[in-house]
């Protein structure tokens, strides 16, 4: 494997943001703690067959109870920023739109926050990481459910800047909308599980997801940001599409188009011109609702910085047309997956393609020029093979390295190709709940047993790794 600095590392810009990324369902456990509420993930997980071996967040890696030693993981390290998420029903059991938050849930926050600040590292918190309480309406409503629940995420907002945001100064609002919106209301894989209405049901919940987001910044810029002197954004994952055939001018437009599906559908509101893409709204026609003129203008600059969250590339072929009467989402991107097969593949079966990364954040630089730069929130791979802390050095350590020094040195290229990207976090410090795939990916840098009821922490040969570009600053041989 590829050492992770040498003579002729490539060096990253001065004071260039390194870190690490959880999210609360994923790591915390502790469901039944401090009076949390239920979210849509613990009913979720519940139905037979939705999630691998019917696992679910209930320990998960304890990290309620261990938090402080999570921190002290994070020194170690070394990294500059830890973004992590808030479990909305920890505050407000079933989303309420009124009154005060749980104070354990409070406390818990509290804690944490003040160990990051102890410990000299900025939090970066995420107020919604898909743990949405069961007791509201899923995003896939229209108003008057719908103004209720983004009521409640107003709320639940408020009530984290008021508490937290004399020491939290980054906020994200939402992570990837396009997953909660697609995965869950068109796939049907994630929360809440719905794919009846696959031609309307992710345009509609997205749509919602878009109003939160609204309302949640909407209400740090009004009220807190002018004392607080905070950021808020949020982060939009996405893939790369290359076209399978270059000299096709119809695959050179199914792979933008797809890019454009993916983030555009969210990035275009907020980041571009305003409202939906206009091919977009040309394809989806009267399945994509519409926005009044004032949420086009609100949602228009609605966020401080471009949260990115990326995994892989993928190339796609246009496909041949096919459109149900009633309209498909799949019909509406049209095109197919061909991977190139000497692409090598991770645990989830995702390319690895550090050349799309590169691709990708030179392309958000040249569409959307986000004045607060892009913050890589998320990247990483499961690997497989990781059965014991034993096995550690076997060649998930070698294919971790080479996907890590394959990814930062696309990054700084696309750095110095002009790509203004100030922050980069691995998805993820430790292994974790990895939704419907439960405890059997393993996306951390810590390698954690899950048979152990202390839920030990072991780092991986990569933690060394990353320690080491994070001190230099720089990456490669
Ligand atoms: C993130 O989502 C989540 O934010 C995080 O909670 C999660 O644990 C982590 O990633 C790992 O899954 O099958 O080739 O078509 C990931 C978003 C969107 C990335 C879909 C991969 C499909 C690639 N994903 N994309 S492919």
């Amino acid at each position: 494997a590829p050492p992770a600095v040498g003579p002729g590392a490539k060096a990253f810009p001065p004071g260039f943001l390194w870190g690490t990324a959880t999210s609360s369902y994923q790591i915390e456990g502790a469901i039944n703690e401090g009076g949390r509420g239920p979210s849509i993930w613990d009913t979720f997980c519940k139905q037979p067959g939705a999630v691998v071996n019917g696992e679910c967040g209930t320990v998960a890696t304890d990290h309620y109870h261990k938090y402080e030693e999570d921190l002290d993981l994070l020194v170690a390290l070394g990294v500059k920023v830890y973004r992590f998420s808030i479990a909305w029903s920890r505050l407000y059991p079933n989303g309420e739109t009124a009154g005060e938050p749980l104070p354990e849930g409070v406390a818990f926050y509290n804690n944490l926050i003040d160990g990051l600040v102890r410990r000299n590292i900025t939090p970066a918190a995420t107020l919604y990481h898909w743990d949405l309480p069961a007791a509201l309406e899923h995003w896939a409503v229209e108003s008057p459910k719908r103004d209720n629940l983004i009521n409640a995420f107003g709320h639940y907002s408020r009530t984290c800047f008021r508490l937290y945001g004399d020491r939290v100064k980054h906020w994200l609002t939402l992570n990837e909308p396009w997953v909660a919106a697609i995965i869950g209301h068109v796939v049907g894989e994630h929360a809440p599980g719905h794919k009846e209405k696959p031609g309307t049901e992710g345009y509609v919940a997205a749509h919602a997801l878009l109003l939160g987001h609204l309302r949640s910044a909407r209400i740090y810029k009004g009220e807190f940001q002018a004392a607080q002197r905070g950021l808020v954004g949020l982060t939009l994952n996405s893939d790369w599409h290359i076209p399978f055939d270059a000299a096709d001018p119809a695959d050179v437009e199914a792979a933008a188009r797809n890019t454009e599906f993916v983030l555009g559908h969210f990035a275009h509101p907020i980041f571009g011109a305003g409202d939906y893409p206009p091919r977009m709204k040309a394809i989806v026609g009267n399945r994509l609702p519409a926005f009044t003129a004032a949420e086009v203008a609100g949602l228009k600059g609605s966020a401080d910085f471009f949260g990115l969250n990326h995994y892989t590339t993928r190339r796609v072929k246009a496909q041949a047309p096919w459109a149900p009467p009633e309209g498909n989402y799949w019909a509406d991107i049209l095109t197919e997956d061909k991977p190139d097969p000497a692409w090598s593949q991770t645990d989830m079966a995702w390319s690895v393609v550090p050349s799309g990364f590169k691709a990708l954040l030179v392309h958000i630089q040249e569409t959307y020029a986000p004045a607060g730069g892009i913050w890589v929130m998320e990247n990483g791979l499961a690997a497989a093979g990781e059965t014991s802390a034993a096995a550690l050095n076997a060649t998930a350590a070698v294919e971790r390295q080479s996907f890590f020094s394959g990814y930062l040195g696309a990054m700084q290229e696309a750095i110095t190709e002009g790509a203004d990207v100030r922050a980069y976090c691995i998805w993820s410090l430790l292994d974790n709940f990895e939704w419907a795939f439960g405890y059997d990916k393993r996306f951390g840098i810590v390698w954690v047993d899950f048979t152990d009821a202390a839920r030990k922490r072991t780092p991986k040969p990569i933690f060394g790794w990353y320690q080491q570009v994070i001190a230099a600053n720089a990456v490669g041989a």
